[in-house]
């Protein structure tokens, strides 16, 4: 267990101190992208396609432009004069920004209407006349691969048809071998359905261009601010927008989750407007234009398990066709364009596994959009507990002891996945007891049986993922070449206070308060004497940003290092204060003492004061450090869940009864936060897995774009999440900490999915995909009932 070395007024790891940041947001102070008015404020709207294919005839600007206070409309021959009508997405493939002749998917952006109010904006989009000539979309991504489905990116030079690119990783032949000779060998079609971020804050940006300093300033809802930034300087480089010149500010942000890291066409167009006209633009997404753009998932996993019959696992080989939509967004790092998805091999021992991908066209809004997923963990997670579930079905064992007799033992970490990761550690067995202790797992499973003897459906899943997140070491990880480092700068002002800025960007996680906790651990400073700085790249350091739950193993790795090195430099003036050798200075917690002689002592904040006011001779005045921390490896948190759930025969309806989450994510700066994190991200998992799925006709027209028909969970659906961890530190992370943030995403799904398969196995029913509504359960039941 962790013990805290600070006492609760400093506030380091391990205190659950109330978050510095919610006094702004709980008194209406929040500072977000809508909140920024600028002098002479314009707004700008967007007309998108109702088509999900057709050519544009023609776009007649006229009536829009007639009304009072409509200055512009920019459309796609318009940015084309400045090569503006393309750009690349984080993952090299490339995006319209407008169209200039054919729009791939329904609610896509044809046109921009920039006048002096948002509702004349408004006005204007639907005065805006386009003459579309539809097409026949392309829906099914297998169809898409069909040999005369019709080629839907010809602008892509080489491209012969709709895949994107095919990916494999493990040795097929070997893992085809042992599937073919082994005793029992499970095998399902897993779909994980589109999903979108609905966070409380739409995206928007307001975007101001200076002619007279030449300098560009863009308040947008990013989660990667320097990474926009240099993405900014090398699309409009040539318009004269040079990287010193471009000043992206990340204010507040009302909720991020992975859908705030990718660039959007309408910002580019706000940044285009703003150049040529002169003033501010601001573009704020509306609810339903964020519902229908842009989203996560859409994997169909073909999956096959293979294990001895008393099941030891022996083989794991899964099939993937992904459905990227008109354009791959995918927000994951170049070498891994899906994500870290061969993590799929999951928290058990076994020496032989195949991973392959097809990504498709189609006519959708990009896909590939991350939420809250650790770049595909998701996915990967739900096919390997789904398939080990199926295997302990297959063969009659619990499930639970199934997980114990193949898990990778706490004494084999690191641990060298077939798939080619390096886990760094973990101890997965006690985690899944800690949770079948909390939940009384074996009164559950007599529970059940009693049930089940009187036709009563009940079921009990577990899900025991391993995560990986803490993107991550250069030399494997980069966003179109920039490495995936994240920093930290610490300034010490003369009075023992402090500022630190840091590379990422929270977008609720928190980070003002867990930063200055890791400071306070470090240099003993109390964490309410350290403010926290991040989102502007003027100030802050370069950093690639918030997600993947990479802030923590990267920006937190990096806080703790700056802090050592000051710490390091306050020795040299301690010893000059105490008159001693730098070799005779001792540090505990907040203060440095002469070894052997712990009453000769001089505070942190003593020898900050020292550090501007009698610096020792030859020594560099200012108390401040740097550091860029470039992990050594990613961390591997992991968790045991486990869920029970009870099923109405004649409905389907489905009451979820409990839920367990035990989470290992190594040491914990602030358990509060962690566990807010978790239930956050619980909920996040019930989402999918009962309720969320966006649907399309064959036209391609999205049949659940409004928030009256795509049910995102709120308090009334959600269980009572209880909580609670295990904590095997990270060994090469300097505080042994690992991110967190995503693994309740990661881990609910699956675990919830058992659950309610468990509960309607006797019936005959072996998988369901998410979301599993009662609707979904009822037709299932009635099919069975018509087999019998
Ligand atoms: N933490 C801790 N001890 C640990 C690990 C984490 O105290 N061992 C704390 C951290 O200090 C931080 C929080 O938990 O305050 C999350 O840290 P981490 O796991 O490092 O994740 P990030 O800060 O990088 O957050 C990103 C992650 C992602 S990728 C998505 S998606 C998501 C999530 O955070 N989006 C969120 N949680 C969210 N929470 C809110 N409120 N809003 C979002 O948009
Ligand atoms: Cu995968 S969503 Mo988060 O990484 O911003």
């Amino acid at each position: 267990m962790f013990k805290c070395k600070t006492s609760a007024e400093v506030g380091g790891m391990g205190h659950s101190v109330k978050r510095k940041e919610d006094a702004r947001f709980l008194h209406g102070k929040g500072n977000y992208v809508d909140d920024t008015k600028l002098p002479g404020q314009l707004h700008m709207v967007m007309v998108r396609s109702p088509y999900a294919y057709a050519k544009i005839k023609s776009i007649n600007k006229e009536k829009a432009l007639a009304i009072d206070g409509v200055l512009a409309v920019i459309t796609g021959e318009d940015l084309a004069q400045y090569n503006l009508h393309w750009m690349p997405t984080l993952l090299s493939d490339t995006q319209m920004v407008l169209p200039t002749d054919t729009v791939m998917h329904q609610s896509q952006e044809v046109c921009a209407v920039i006048a002096t109010d948002r509702y004349v904006a408004v006005d204007g989009a639907e005065a805006v006349e386009v003459d579309y000539e539809p097409m026949q979309a392309i829906v099914d991504p297998f169809k898409a691969l069909d040999d005369d489905a019709p080629l839907l990116r010809p602008d892509k030079e080489g491209q012969e048809d709709n895949q994107i690119y095919h990916w494999e990783r493990g040795d097929r032949a070997k893992t085809d071998e042992v599937i073919a000779n082994a005793d029992v060998v499970v095998k399902e079609r897993i779909y994980l359905p589109r999903i979108h971020v609905a966070s409380i804050e739409t995206c928007g940006c307001n975007a101001s261009y200076d002619k007279d300093t030449q300098k560009l300033t863009v308040y947008l809802t990013t989660q990667a601010p320097h990474a926009i930034r240099t993405v900014v300087a090398l699309v409009a480089g040539h318009v004269g927008l040079s990287e010193e010149k471009i000043r992206i500010i990340s204010p507040d942000i009302g909720g991020g989750f992975g859908g705030k890291v990718p660039v959007y066409p309408a910002y580019v167009v706000a940044i285009a407007a703003t150049f040529l006209i002169g003033k501010p633009v601001k573009w704020i997404e509306d609810r339903s234009e964020n519902l229908v753009n842009g989203f996560a998932r859409d994997y169909h996993m073909d999956c096959e398990l293979a294990a001895t019959k008393d099941g030891k696992i022996q083989a794991f080989k899964v099939s993937t066709l992904a459905d990227h939509g008109y354009t791959d967004s995918s927000a994951n790092p170049s070498k891994y364009p899906t994500g870290m998805f061969s993590i799929c091999t999951g928290s058990y021992d076994y020496e032989h596994a195949f991973a392959e991908l097809d990504a498709v066209y189609t006519n959708k809004a990009p896909g590939g959009v991350a939420y809250r997923c650790s770049f595909r963990v998701t996915e990967a997670v739900h096919a390997i507990e789904r398939m080990v579930d199926k295997l302990a079905a297959e063969i009659d064992k619990d499930p639970a002891l199934l997980r114990f007799e193949n898990f990778i033992k706490k004494e084999q970490f690191p641990y060298e996945s077939p798939l080619g990761w390096s886990y760094d550690s973990g101890d997965y067995k006690a985690t899944l007891e800690k949770a079948m202790e909390m939940i009384g797992y074996d009164d559950y499973k007599k529970e059940q049986a009693e049930k089940r003897a009187q036709g009563k459906l009940m079921g009990i899943g577990i899900c025991t993922f391993t995560e990986v997140v803490g993107a991550g070491p250069s030399k494997d990880f980069d966003i179109l070449g920039i490495a995936m480092f994240d920093s930290a700068e610490i300034r010490v002002h003369p009075t023992g206070k402090a500022l630190a800025r840091f590379g990422t960007k929270s977008q609720g996680q928190g980070h003002e308060t867990t930063y200055a906790q890791i400071l306070a651990e470090e240099l003993g400073i109390p964490y309410t004497d350290i403010e926290i700085d991040e989102g502007d790249t003027d100030t802050a350091p370069y950093g690639l940003g918030t997600y993947a739950s990479r802030s923590t193993p990267t920006a937190g790795a990096a806080a703790a290092i700056a802090a050592r090195k000051l710490r390091d430099k306050g020795k040299k003036i301690a010893a000059h204060l105490l008159e001693v050798s730098e070799e005779d200075i001792e540090w505990e917690v907040g203060k440095y003492f002469v070894k052997g002689a712990p009453e000769k002592s001089k505070t942190i904040q003593d020898v900050a004061f020292a550090a501007y006011t009698n610096i020792p001779p030859g020594l560099e005045p200012g108390f401040e450090a740097t550091h860029y921390y470039d992990p050594p490896n990613l961390t591997f948190p992991n968790g045991a869940y486990i869920c029970v759930v009870e099923v109405e025969e004649e409905t389907g309806a489905i009451d979820v009864k409990r839920f367990v989450a035990i989470d290992d994510c190594g040491n914990i700066i602030n358990p509060m936060i962690v566990e807010g994190q978790v239930h956050g991200g619980l909920t996040q998992g019930i989402a999918p897995a009962m309720y969320e799925g966006i649907e399309y006709d064959d036209e391609g027209n999205v049949l659940n774009g409004t928030l009256m028909d795509y049910l995102v969970p709120t308090a009334v659906e959600s269980p009572h999440w209880e909580t609670g961890h295990t904590i095997t530190p990270s060994p090469h992370h300097p505080l042994g900490a690992k991110g967190v943030a995503e693994s309740p995403t990661v881990g609910a799904p699956p675990a919830i999915a058992n659950a309610i398969i468990d509960a309607v196995a006797p019936l005959g029913i072996k998988h369901l995909d998410i979301p599993i509504t009662p609707a979904k359960v009822w037709e299932a039941i009635q099919a069975q009932k018509a087999k019998a």
